[in-house]
This record gives structure tokens, C-alpha cells and sequence, in this order.
């Protein structure tokens, strides 16, 4: 394990105080603060070395071309994908996903075909396959959520039909803090001729992830939640199926041979990288990996999962909170959503940052999830990364309990 109070001191941010009390950060679904190697791996570029990449014969060109191909390695590295050529710098995990319902997904799902995605799928990973599914004339199938906030497998052989052409999953619920077996659903969908796509946004930042072990086809994820700045993010396609893929914005950079009539297009990954790409932001992104790397992200599950047991010890202690989610940390990570019935979310969001505590309410751009399963019209949520301590729980939890003693008066007044 690591000291947690000696990496607090690697984010500048986590110093800075919030109405006149220390600034306790529990958004880190949403996006986690950057330490100072990442900022400074940042204005590096900018001061030392800015120029266009792929492109120049001059010293900065070679320099910042060389620092964005060693960042796409490092990507590369931290989830064992078989080399940089699997790996597309897009802006982010919505970005990524779009690319491939609007490459592989509107040339290979046709009329009768089958898409599959889970209950608890962020809007990025349903949105598009719904659009996908309505222009091609395909259907959407879900895999349920079961009452314990796991998938719900049990008949995933008849949603698994050889119609089924893709599979798109998320790794960790944004809302719920599910790990979902994205390992066994893969390869049931392979048995059915489908190709899977993993959601990463939630699961890559927090855990250990290898592309090769879960043997999917594409996995999205992005920057800003992992330590890297915001507009970086991250395709990984399958070479097998990336060479056959089309490209999706055409431009510049993108291209071998190009005539008035017609165009050639460059190799893997360069065909998805059309026109200048964010090349400050992916380089910073390499300095994130390196900074987990060297955390361990076995450590960091290991904290994140300790942080978790003992939260969900302090929300059983508050009576009047309902909490979402598995109760098995094997299978949940550092997301805690709950709800009071009489308390709006955003209320109880209000009151927390008037004590510095930054938590999300809302539906976590998971509407159907939460209004439709959870059934209630939004949650307040706790989140948590390799920074946060139980000393930060334990302000949440007072937090919450001087929201029950102002709404609970407020109500019994009213009464
Ligand atoms: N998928 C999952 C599982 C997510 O949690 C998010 C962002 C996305 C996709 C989209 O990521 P983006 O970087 O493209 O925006 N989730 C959240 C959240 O829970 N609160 O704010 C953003």
C-alpha cells in the first residue's frame, strides 16, 4: 500500500479550501484532479518543445512527435493491448464510442440484427447504439439488472442470438459501482460470431485492466478521470478489426495517397486520427499513467476498496439513507449513490458544499437506470479515488447528518 497523506501532497488542488473549510472532494466519477507531474508535463510542452506532430523535420517537431508516440505507448502498456497501433487518441470515452457506432457499427449491423447493452449503461454507451439500431433497422436487447445491482446473466444465451453482430458493456456503473463480467460476456458473445465493446470510463482509472486477458474488440475510455487532463481519451480497437474498419472524420493526416478524385488512407491508428490532434493533452495523459503506474493500481483498488467497506459501514449508520449498489466489494467499486426520501439530491449536494464536501446529484447521465430501476427521480453521490480518506468519509457522513437535522426540522415544522 501507499501513504495516502504523502500522494495529497502531489495535488496542488487538494490543498485549496471551499467556503472557508478544506475542500473535500468526492466527485471522481464525474473527473479526478490532476497532480502536479501531470500540469507540469503540460507546460513542458507548451514552454519547451510545441509544435505539430507527424508533420516537420525541425527539432520541436521530432521532439513533440516523439512525446505523443511514447504517450500512445504508455497507453498502450497500462492495458496490455498487443501494441500502439491498437490505441486511438480521441477526446474522450463518448468520443470513442460514437467513433465506432458511426465506423464499424452504422457499415456492419443490418436490418434484423442484434445490438446488446446492460440497464446500467451511461448515455454515452446507449445513445448511440440506439441511433445505430434505429437508422439500420436493428434491435437494442438489454441485459438486466439483477435485484442485488449485479447483471443479471442468467439468459444471456438467448439474448446472445447469432443476429447479435455487437455487444457493448460497461466495465464499473458509473452509478452503482457494478464490475460487471465483462470477461464471461465476452466470450459469450464470441461464440456468437458478436464483437464486444467495453465501457472503461469507471473501471480503467481504478482498477488493473488487460485488453488481451478480456479479449474484447474495442474498450473506451478517458483522460480527465484517470489523472490526465480534460479532451484526451482513448479508443483501443482490435487490429483484426480496426484494418477493416473505415475511417471517421476524413482530413488531413489521415491519408497515404491522395488525388483530386480519390484517397488512400495511412495506417493504424493514424486513419482515426484526422487533422492536429490533442497533443499537449495525450502526452500530459502519458505523465497520469506513469504516476499509476508507479502507485500500483493493484494498490489502488486495495485503497479504494478499503475507503468503500468503511463508507458503506458510516451510511449504515444514517437510518434515513438508502444506498445503491452491490453490498460484495469483490465486485463493486468506490461509487456510493443514495437517496433520503423528502430530500432532493441537489438539496443534499447544497448543504454538503457549504461544508466543503463536493458530491454529484442528478441521474449521472443514466436516466433510465436511475428513474427506471433505482425508481427515483435522482441520486446524491460519493465517489472516490487513490487521494480520499476515511477522515474525508467521516465529513460526509456529519455532512449528511446535518442535512437530516435541517430538512428533518424543516419537515416536522411544516408537519
Ligand atoms: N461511461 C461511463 C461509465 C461514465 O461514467 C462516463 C462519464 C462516460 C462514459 C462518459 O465519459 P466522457 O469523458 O466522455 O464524458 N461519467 C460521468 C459521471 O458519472 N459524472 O460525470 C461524468
Amino acid at each position: 500500500m501507499y501513504d495516502v497523506a504523502e500522494i495529497r501532497k502531489d495535488f496542488p488542488i487538494l490543498e485549496r479550501q471551499v467556503h472557508g473549510v478544506p475542500l473535500v472532494y468526492l466527485d471522481n466519477a464525474a473527473t479526478s484532479q490532476k497532480p502536479r507531474a501531470v500540469i507540469q508535463a503540460l507546460s513542458d510542452y507548451y514552454e519547451r518543445y510545441n509544435a505539430n506532430v507527424h508533420r516537420g523535420a525541425h527539432t520541436l517537431a521530432i521532439e513533440a512527435t516523439d512525446a505523443y508516440e511514447e504517450a500512445r505507448a504508455k497507453v498502450a502498456r497500462f492495458i496490455n493491448a498487443p501494441g500502439p497501433e491498437n490505441i486511438v487518441f480521441v477526446r474522450n470515452t463518448t468520443e470513442a464510442i460514437n467513433l465506432v457506432a458511426y465506423t464499424w457499427g452504422v457499415a456492419n449491423v443490418k436490418a434484423g440484427d442484434r445490438i446488446v447493452v446492460t440497464e446500467m449503461e451511461h448515455h454515452s454507451n446507449l445513445v448511440p447504439w440506439q441511433h445505430v439500431a434505429r437508422v439500420n433497422g436493428a434491435e437494442l436487447k438489454l441485459i438486466a439488472m439483477a435485484k442485488d445491482y449485479t447483471l443479471d446473466t442468467s439468459d444471456l444465451d438467448e439474448l446472445l442470438t447469432p443476429a447479435t453482430r455487437l455487444v457493448a458493456i460497461t466495465q464499473m456503473s458509473n452509478v452503482l459501482g457494478t464490475i460487471t463480467p465483462v470477461a464471461d460476456i465476452t466470450a459469450a458473445a464470441h461464440r456468437v460470431g458478436a464483437l464486444v465493446l467495453i465501457d472503461a470510463a469507471q473501471s480503467v482509472p481504478h482498477m488493473p485492466v488487460d485488453v488481451q486477458a478480456l479479449d474484447c474488440d474495442f474498450m473506451a475510455f478517458s483522460g480527465h478521470k484517470m489523472l490526465g487532463p480534460t479532451g484526451i481519451g482513448v479508443l483501443y480497437i482490435r487490429s483484426e478489426v480496426s484494418e477493416q474498419m473505415d475511417p471517421f472524420l476524413r482530413g488531413g493526416e489521415m491519408v497515404l495517397e491522395v488525388t483530386y478524385e480519390d484517397a488512400s488512407w495511412n495506417e493504424v491508428p493514424l486513419k482515426f486520427e484526422a487533422g492536429t490532434p490533442n497533443i499537449g493533452d495525450a502526452i500530459a495523459l502519458g505523465a497520469a499513467i506513469d504516476y499509476l503506474t508507479a502507485l500500483g493500481m493493484d494498490n489502488v483498488r486495495e485503497h479504494e476498496v478499503a475507503l468503500t467497506r468503511y463508507a458503506m459501514e458510516r451510511f449504515a449508520e444514517l437510518e434515513e439513507v438508502t444506498t445503491f449498489g452491490p453490498s460484495d466489494l469483490s465486485v463493486r467499486g468506490g461509487v456510493v449513490s443514495f437517496y433520503m426520501s423528502e430530500i432532493h439530491p441537489h438539496d443534499i449536494g447544497q448543504v454538503l458544499d457549504q461544508l466543503g464536501v463536493a458530491i454529484r446529484a442528478g441521474h449521472h447521465c443514466a436516466m433510465p437506470l436511475v428513474r427506471s430501476r433505482l425508481m427515483v427521480p435522482a441520486t446524491a453521490r460519493a465517489s472516490f479515488y487513490l487521494y480520499n480518506t476515511e477522515a474525508e468519509v467521516d465529513v460526509l457522513i456529519d455532512g449528511l447528518n446535518q442535512v437530516l437535522r435541517y430538512f428533518g426540522d424543516a419537515a416536522s415544522k411544516r408537519a
